[in-house]
């Protein structure tokens, strides 16, 4: 691989830029598609949904487990995928939930030995990331899936998986697997939301790093999902690519040739020429609830770029954010709007998840008061 120059680090060399206009919904997401995404996916499947396994959580008896195989078939392909569904074990009423991607496995959520583990994985490995007794103890549910399980993250594999389904011919402006992944999390929402037990009306997206790049793109181009949050996503997330800091598209572009459309890398060490940026992405979500939630020692995602770009989205909502980012270790909660800055390093911890729960115990109080399209 070709020797990467350093990410700027330092204020002082971000160029200036301007930011290309907020537009309507869908030429923002046009726009995204053709110039970094690719299409979400508009092939046509069913979805069968067979509970394989259900119990109570290990430990805790207030938590149910269940882990479900879901078959998505387009008629001549069926490619499978396994969800984590945790939820109160008791509940008079149909719990909101949050929806994931996980990077080492399900069975890295929790130490539950039932917890269904890829080969050579560790149990419990992510443990820290999912502080599941604690979110369902709040009243909301957890599904999550393995990535790896909707589309490898490998550039020569990445296709098997969902990306099977998928027609050959995928023209100009063909997905990769941030789209792959972000279909998995769309096409999950939807057996989600046909439980009896889980509010339709209340599904959550989150994801943390490339997984939040995931979660975004799917909570922009789905809107059954009430609420976003992006947990450091960074470069083709929430940071603004014209800011070049950090993890720029030469670095991204270059590590991870797979996870865009391939005309993304044309406008590398080019961002000022990008038709669109990050911003965009954000305000596609209007007028939904967003969160963007950056970490202090993440200079890599640019935790700068990350409020600014969620700044410039704001007026999709009506809302004129502060010029400065709340203080490390605060948080800015304006109406649908949230996000802060954590001490710390890339990580998603409980500190993330008590804002995140916070926020959606505001914006997602009652059924029915989410503002949709
Ligand atoms: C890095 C990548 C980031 C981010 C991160 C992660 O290597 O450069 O864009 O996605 O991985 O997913 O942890």
């Amino acid at each position: 691989m070709m020797d990467l120059p350093p990410a700027i680090v330092t204020e002082a060399d971000v160029p200036s830029y301007s930011l290309p206009s907020l537009l309507s919904r869908e030429a923002m997401i046009g726009q995204l598609e053709s110039t970094i995404y690719g299409v979400l996916s508009e092939t046509a499947v069913t979805l069968k949904t067979t509970i394989i396994d259900a119990g109570l959580l290990a430990g805790s008896p207030g938590v149910v487990r269940e882990q479900w195989n879901v078959d998505v078939s387009n008629g001549a392909t069926t490619v499978s995928f396994g969800l984590a569904v945790f939820l109160p074990s008791e509940s008079d009423q149909p719990v909101p939930l949050f929806l994931g991607l996980n990077f080492k496995g399900n069975g890295s959520v929790h130490s539950d030995p039932a917890l269904i583990l890829p080969p050579d994985a560790q149990r419990g490995v992510r443990v820290r990331r999912w502080p599941v007794e604690m979110i369902v103890e709040r009243g909301y549910g957890l599904a999550t899936i393995f990535y790896y399980d909707l589309a490898p993250d490998e550039p020569d594999q990445w296709r098997d998986g969902l990306a099977r389904l998928w027609p050959t011919d995928q023209g100009v402006d063909p997905p990769g697997a941030v789209a792959a992944w972000a279909w998995g999390l769309s096409l999950a929402r939807q057996v989600l939301a046909a439980d009896a037990r889980i509010d339709p009306d209340r599904l959550a997206v989150i994801g943390h790093s490339r997984l939040g790049k995931a979660a975004l793109w799917a909570g922009a181009c789905d809107p059954g999902f009430a609420l976003v949050v992006s947990n450091d996503s960074g470069c083709g997330g929430a940071a603004l690519s014209r800011r070049r800091f950090g993890e720029r598209l030469l670095h991204i572009n270059t590590r991870f040739p797979h996870w865009f459309t391939p005309v993304f890398a044309t406008y590398n060490e080019r961002e000022a020429e990008l038709p669109v940026d990050q911003h965009q992405l954000l305000a596609a979500i209007a007028p939904r609830p967003l969160y963007v939630a950056s970490a202090e020692e993440d200079l890599w995602a640019d935790p700068r770029g990350e409020y600014l770009a969620l700044k410039a989205a704001g007026p999709a909502w009506g809302r004129e954010l502060p010029d400065e980012p709340p203080p490390v270790a605060g948080s800015l909660v304006a109406g649908p709007l949230g996000y802060h800055c954590r001490p710390g390093p890339h990580d998603l911890t409980q500190e993330d998840w008590n804002h995140y729960l916070d926020f959606a115990d505001t914006v997602m109080a009652a059924p029915g008061n989410i503002p949709r399209d």
